[in-house]
Parts: structure tokens; sequence; C-alpha cells
């Protein structure tokens, strides 16, 4: 098949969609969510077309509705893989967000239930049944996240056994963790040859990649000696690191919009003379939200000069609420909120404004452009889009991004921010004392690397690098090099 740069068609898949479906009466609305898979391939979107697959979001029985519901989705070049809504929990909260995704995010004491785990494989299975009838000889087809990481496997048999060959790539969102962590999962062995079916795979960082390949060497005894590939089974994989980014034009034409330069003024006015300090989060306990809010209590303890001088703005984004953890994590943050008001308000006012709820695109970059500060604390996370976001609102200002160095962002963003350990409150006080006290030639040095970084490392750039990478793989094994 040819490989010549030709323009093959282009199909992405995701455990859920970019728009949500919600019924209304007797008919189907859809509408753009968000979070960071979301915000990075809708950067895309503007200078590549592609067909994206994935689950609505609900479970719709009935072949009329189905159809209703394709069509409202078809506008947004979505197309749905039904599921049963139990079988849907299982293999999203049961599997992927209880087991999978905290064993990706270094946290211990996993409990693996074999339940979630064949529904895990039972999803794979039916997205993949799907993929390979939508596919065309020679589509290229790129599976996103830990939600399907056996996927190319499953879908690499049906494209065979269909004579179609499809170069299939594969991108984690998420950290890959050192090998010796990778162990606490039972099925680890699984969803590694899972990926290995792969022509492509992408992760964020240097350290990911090498975690993963480490992995490959000692868990399965693949040959890696080889640089950004790895050789498994007769077949070769193209590994790499993809800096995913953001559309930051999207921000900076926001901030032009007459009425988000309004509120801009508002907001400026309310809080004159008050440095303001933002963070947006899922609420997600790779986010270190608690560790964000115990920091900035010490942080007030510390300098209680600064008291009704500064001002935290927090939104935590509801995520996962099916998942008991997640429900626990609000009611802790929600407690220690009302703890750190009642300890430092005056009758000025509170110190911290903890929002548990999104708040509409033009509001968040208001509120990016307002402060002072962007302090973000993950205990681990892929990359943070946050950050960049932070960045591509503070042309005016020159704000100080404050980033934990667990952030996949701080390999890249270090020199540019205020990088610390999110465990050691004391660090992050000084941490925020040292962002909110830089001189301005430092400050401007500081953000002057960090745009350039963002307008270079785009969505668009990432998704292009990607997918230029996986046309040159044939998919039928043929390739002898990357
Ligand atoms: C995963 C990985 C990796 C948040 N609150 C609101 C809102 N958001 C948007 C942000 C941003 C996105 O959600 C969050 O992106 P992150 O990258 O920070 O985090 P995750 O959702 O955990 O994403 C992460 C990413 O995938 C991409 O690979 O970077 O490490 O965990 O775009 O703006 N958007 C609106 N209102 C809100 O209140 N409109």
């Amino acid at each position: 098949m040819s490989t010549d740069g030709a323009k093959r068609n282009l199909i992405i898949v995701s455990n859920r969609l970019p728009v949500s479906v919600k019924q209304v009466d007797d008919t189907y609305e859809s509408c753009v969510s968000s979070g960071g898979l979301v915000t990075a391939l809708s950067g895309l979107t503007k200078s590549t077309q592609f067909r994206w697959f994935g689950w609505p979001g609900i479970e719709v029985k009935d072949t009329e509705d189905r159809q209703k519901v394709c069509q409202s989705l078809g506008k947004h070049n979505a197309f749905p893989i039904f599921l049963d809504s139990t079988l849907a929990h299982e293999h999203y909260n049961g599997f992927s967000n209880r087991i999978l995704w905290p064993i990706l995010h270094y946290q211990s004491g996993v409990q693996f239930d074999d339940g979630p785990w064949q529904a895990y494989k039972r999803v794979n299975e039916l997205f993949a049944d799907e993929i390979a009838e939508s596919a065309e000889n020679g589509t290229l087809i790129w599976v996103h996240d830990y939600h399907l990481m056996l996927l190319p496997e499953l879908l690499r048999s049906r494209l065979q056994q269909q004579g179609k060959a499809c170069a299939i790539g594969f991108s984690l969102h998420t950290p890959f963790p050192a090998g010796d962590f990778w162990r606490n999962l039972p099925v680890r062995k699984h969803l590694i040859e899972g990926l290995l079916a792969s022509d492509l795979l992408g992760f964020h960082t240097d350290e990911y990649k090498q975690n993963f390949i480490d992995t490959c060497a000692t868990l399965l005894g693949a040959r890696t000696e080889i640089p950004n590939q790895i050789q498994y089974k007769n077949r070769l994989v193209c590994i790499g690191k993809f800096i995913v980014g953001i559309d930051p034009n999207k921000f900076t034409d926001t901030l032009q919009n007459p009425e988000v330069k309004s509120r801009i003024q508002t907001l400026e006015e309310k809080y004159k003379g008050v440095t303001i300090i933002v963070g947006v989060d899922r609420l997600d306990y790779i986010k270190g939200l608690t560790q964000k809010l115990k920091g900035f209590d010490a942080f007030l303890d510390d300098h209680p000069e600064l008291r009704n001088k500064v001002v935290l703005i927090q939104i935590a984004v509801p995520s996962r609420e099916d998942v008991k953890e997640y429900q626990e994590l609000e009611t802790e943050l929600s407690t220690l909120a009302g703890k750190i008001n009642g300890k430092h308000a005056t009758p000025e006012g509170t110190p911290l404004l903890y929002m548990h709820r999104s708040v509409p695109f033009t509001e968040l970059a208001a509120l990016y452009s307002i402060a002072d500060a962007c302090l973000l604390t993950s205990t681990r996370d892929g990359m943070n889009l946050v950050s960049f976001e932070y960045v591509a609102c503070q042309e005016k200002r020159h704000g100080v991004l404050v980033l934990s160095e667990f952030a996949g962002a701080a390999s890249y963003m270090r020199e540019g921010s205020i990088c610390f350990h999110p465990a050691n409150k004391t660090e992050m006080s000084e941490a925020i004392y040292n962002a909110l006290h830089l001189d301005d030639t430092e400050r401007n040095r500081k953000y002057e690397l960090l745009r350039d970084f963002v307008h270079k490392y785009t969505s668009a750039r990432w998704g292009q690098t990607f997918i230029e990478k996986l046309n040159s793989r044939s998919g039928d094994g043929a390739s002898k090099s990357c």
C-alpha cells in the first residue's frame, strides 16, 4: 500500500466522544464537553478532517432513537459506539478509573477485581468490532488513552481477517509509571501486549516513554536496543514523545471579545489592590487539590502581612462523581476550604474562593487573564494543559506559573516557571511567595520562555506530527525501521 504522503482518511477513537448527548423530550441534543483530551484534539480540527468514534455517554436501546443520536452527533463528525450502561459503568468507573488510572498515577493500595477487568475487555472488543467495520483499507486509526489499551491488538486481528491494512497509532494521555510500579497491576502483560500491536505509540514525555520501553524489555523480553523502536513478535513498533499543546489563538481571540474585555474590567475593579492566584483543575486526587489548599493555608500562616492582599480563586470541576474516592475527596475539599476561610477571614473578605463547578470558556479565559499567578499542584499529571492556557492568557500581565514538578508540563516549563514538590507545604508556601515577589526582569524573562513554548508546541502541531509519522507506517507490518 502506498505511503507516499497521499492523504489517507483518519479515524480518531476515544472512550468518550468530545460531545455529550442529552435527551430533550423526544429528540437528542449534543453539546461540546471539556477536558484535556478534548482541548488537545479540538486544536486539530482546524487543520485536519477526521471521524471521531466513541461512547456517547448515555444508553440508547431503541433503533429509532439511535438514529436520532447519530444525526445529532453527525454535525460534529462524531460517531457513537453504543454500550449497555452497566457494561459502560464497569469499564469506565470499575476498571479504567478505579484500577488503571490510580496505577498509572503511582497511587498505591489499588484492589484488582476480575469483574471490571472482564468489562474492560468486552468494551475494547466492541470498539474493535465497530472500528474495524468502519475502516477502509489504508485508513489511519489513532486511538486515545488508557480506557482502550487492548484496542490496537483486537483491532489488528479483525482488520487482518477483513484484509485491510491500516496503520494504528496510540497516544497515552497519562504518565506511564516506572516498571516496578506497573507490576502492581495483575493484568499488566495483557495491556502492554495490546498496545504493542500499534504501529506508533506516543507519550507526553521522555520519562513516560522510557518507562514503557523498560517495561517491554523486562516484562516481555521485547528487543529495545534501537532508539525509538520496539521489536516484539515479528512486529516493529515505533515509539515517540509528542508534545501535546493547546490552540493559544483561541484564548487570545477570546480575550479580544468586547464582553470578555468588559468582564475582565469588572473583575479587575472588584479585586483592585489584591493579588490573584488562580487554580483550575478537574476534581481529581492526581491534581493535588488537598495539597494545594494545605500549601495555601501554610502560605497564609507564614505571611500574616499579606492577609486581605492575596486571594486564591480555585475552580474544581466535578469529575467521575460515581466513584467513591472522588465523592470523598469533594467532601474533604469543601471541609478544608471552610476551615481555611474560617481561620484567615476578616470582615474585609475571605482568602479562598473555592468553586465546585465548571465555568463557561469566556469566564475561564477572563479568570486566567486577571490572575498574577497560576498554582498547579498535581501529584502526577500526564501533561497539564491548564498551565499552557494560563500562559496563553497572560500576554499583558506576564504572570507567574507556579508548577508542581510532577506535572508532565514541568519537563518543558521548569525554567519558565517556579517548580516545587507538592507534598512539601513549606516549599509550596515559599514558591507562592517567590512567585508574587519576582522582580520585573525575571518575571518577563520567564514569561517569554513560556509564551514561546506554548505558541510553538500547539495542539495542531502535535496532531500533525503524530499523523505524519503514522502515515509513514503502512500498517501491514512490512516496515523495517521507524
Ligand atoms: C488529561 C490528562 C493531559 C477545566 N475546567 C474548566 C475547563 N477545563 C478544561 C481546561 C483544560 C482541560 O479542561 C483540563 O486539561 P488538563 O490537561 O489540565 O487535565 P485532564 O482533564 O486531566 O487531561 C492531562 C490531558 O489529558 C491532555 O493530554 O494534559 O495530564 O490528565 O483544557 O481548560 N473548561 C471550561 N470550564 C471549566 O470550568 N470551559
